[in-house]
């Protein structure tokens, strides 16, 4: 789904550039009213195709402490995801405690979860000391039910952060012996349910979750780790109905599912397949009271170089003009010539310095050409391990499919306890 609409379109701004930025922020829709900025997918210590992206994170975290400060934002939500990996690299921890203690300067709160890719256990190390900062790290699904307190002259606003909620490791907690569902649906209706125990306990009280979840209507890219398990972990976007938002994380293109459901997306394309993806931070307006209208705004992310993809013969590339524009971009190149030409990616470096992906697709030739890597993009690991079956034994039946899937998970959940 596009927020195209939706929101209203905020010119895109530099990377510290005050004054164009002020002129883009729009003003508040409620004027004493909490003022959330949503974001989600940092993903720092994350490379592209061996880039260092580093300095690009870096630029987003000089843009968002900006746009925080300029904007008048009350609380930024985080919604996953913070890390690439359960083990980060030392400039990521570097960046990331840099970005929390600039936040923390503002003045304004900070809310963080967990998201699949980040360890909770070393992410969440310390949290409640630095509670007291004002910075709020979510990653203990005991406590989906305790929500960050807030409050603007119109009342309280409570925050309940739920971190990934991986099935496995969770089931124990939030279902208890229920050996019924066993999936992402599961887990997050009963948090959602102990939710709204906590909030009828509440009287009139605005709320907010944070969930990092593939919510069904949702579309997704070509960078995000998959989660889904035979489907089981789609969830309906009903499972949040009844509060004024929910701030989603987890896939990378910016996407309302709903008035009140949406996914900010990455700060910085991940992959080819975003490059006409708009990156871009959200701006969300709280009503006085519950149930009220939510107003949402995008403020576009600084781009720190645009990925592109073009493909043609490779003289042409080299000298048509029309490429010009392109030189200094993220490139991945298909040629088209008939033969593949000799030092294709050093003659065109020479051209295009940031060339990082080189495909050859000679014009005419039959598709089974196609590499191994062009037919397995876009399916999941589950799907490629049942085709492989499939081509070897003949297809495999529910339970085997149920017992590959399980075996997925499980190498992922231990990949992420580290
Ligand atoms: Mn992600």
């Amino acid at each position: 789904m596009d927020l195209a609409g939706q929101v209203s379109p905020v010119t895109p701004v530099g990377g510290d550039t005050r004054p164009r930025l002020e002129g883009s922020v729009p003003p508040r829709t409620y004027r004493d009213d909490m003022r959330l900025l949503h974001t989600s997918d940092w993903h720092l210590g994350r490379s592209f195709h061996r880039e260092d992206l580093l300095g690009a994170q870096a630029q987003f975290i000089d843009f968002l402490v900006e746009t925080v400060v300029v904007a008048q934002v009350d609380v930024v939500v985080v919604s996953g995801d913070i890390y690439d990996r359960a083990l980060p690299s030392v400039d990521a921890v570097s960046l990331c405690n840099e970005a929390l203690r600039r936040l923390a300067d503002t003045g304004a709160r900070t809310v963080l979860i967990s998201g699949n890719h980040d360890s909770a256990r070393r992410l969440g190390f310390g949290a409640d000391l630095i509670d007291a900062a004002g910075i709020h790290l979510r990653t203990d699904p005991a406590r989906v039910a305790r929500p960050v307190l807030l409050d603007d002259p119109d009342g309280p606003v409570a925050v309940y952060a739920f971190p990934y909620l991986e099935p496995d490791a969770v089931r124990a907690e939030l279902l208890g012996d229920d050996d019924g569902d066993r999936g992402h649906t599961a887990v997050l209706r009963a948090a959602m349910g102990r939710v709204h125990d906590d909030l009828a306990g509440r009287g009139a009280t605005r709320s907010v979750v944070l969930a990092h979840a593939f919510v069904a209507g949702g579309e997704a890219s070509d960078s995000e780790r998959d989660i889904s398990v035979g489907g089981v972990s789609v969830v309906p976007a009903s499972v949040f109905d009844g509060v004024d938002y929910t701030a989603l994380g987890h896939l990378h293109g910016a996407q309302a599912i709903n008035e009140r459901v949406r996914y900010s997306g990455s700060p910085i394309a991940y992959s080819f397949g975003e490059e006409h993806q708009h990156k871009a931070v959200l701006l969300v307006d709280l009503p006085p009271t519950t149930g009220g209208a939510v107003r949402v705004a995008s403020v576009a992310a600084p781009v720190h170089r645009p990925l592109t993809r073009i493909r043609g013969a490779i003289d042409d590339l080299l000298t048509g003009g029309r490429w010009a524009d392109v030189a200094g971009h993220y490139l991945q190149i298909t040629l088209t010539d008939p033969q593949r030409p000799r030092e294709a990616m050093s003659r065109l470096r020479s051209r295009f310095p940031h060339t990082l992906v080189l495909g050859f697709e000679p014009e005419g030739a039959e598709r089974d050409d196609a590499s191994y890597v062009a037919r397995l993009r876009g399916r999941s690991d589950l799907e490629v391990a049942t085709d492989f079956v499939a081509h070897v034994r003949g297809d495999a039946d529910v339970a085997e499919r149920a017992l590959l899937g399980r075996a997925l998970e499980s190498t992922r959940a231990s990949e992420r306890a580290g």
